[in-house]
């Protein structure tokens, strides 16, 4: 989508500090940390949110979590304990309309936080 700063991300047109990348997914750090370890990790291929996944763009996320694992160890996290937030539609804070899971981690988490 040409509007969408997630897939500028992806072409490469808009700048981000990559952990890890395949050929279906990336994963970056976000902007706005709100834990030590905040890593954003998007299908390479635009799909809104889970809520509009179907069954002609559900394999642009088959593979997902897999890749989260490797993310997770990648940061060296991977042992350590994480978090994976999928904020999905605006009610939910959904910001941008790209599918993407929040990783986080790399300190104690309280749940549920307070
Ligand atoms: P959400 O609220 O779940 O849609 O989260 C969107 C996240 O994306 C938010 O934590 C901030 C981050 N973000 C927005 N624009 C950019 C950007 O251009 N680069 C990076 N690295 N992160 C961004």
């Amino acid at each position: 989508m040409s509007d969408c700063i997630f897939c500028k991300i992806v072409d490469g047109s808009i700048p981000s500090n990559k952990v890890l990348e395949n050929d279906k997914f990336v994963a970056f750090h976000d902007l706005n940390p709100v834990k030590k370890v905040h890593v954003l990790i998007i299908p390479k291929n635009h799909v809104d949110n889970i809520a509009t996944l179907n069954a002609d763009n559900e394999s642009y996320v088959a593979g997902m979590l897999s890749f989260v694992k490797d993310v997770a160890k990648e940061l060296g996290i991977g042992e350590d304990g994480y978090r994976l937030i999928f904020n999905t539609g605006e009610k939910a804070g959904q910001t941008v309309f790209h599918m993407h899971a929040h990783l986080l981690g790399g300190e104690e988490m309280g749940w549920p936080e307070a």
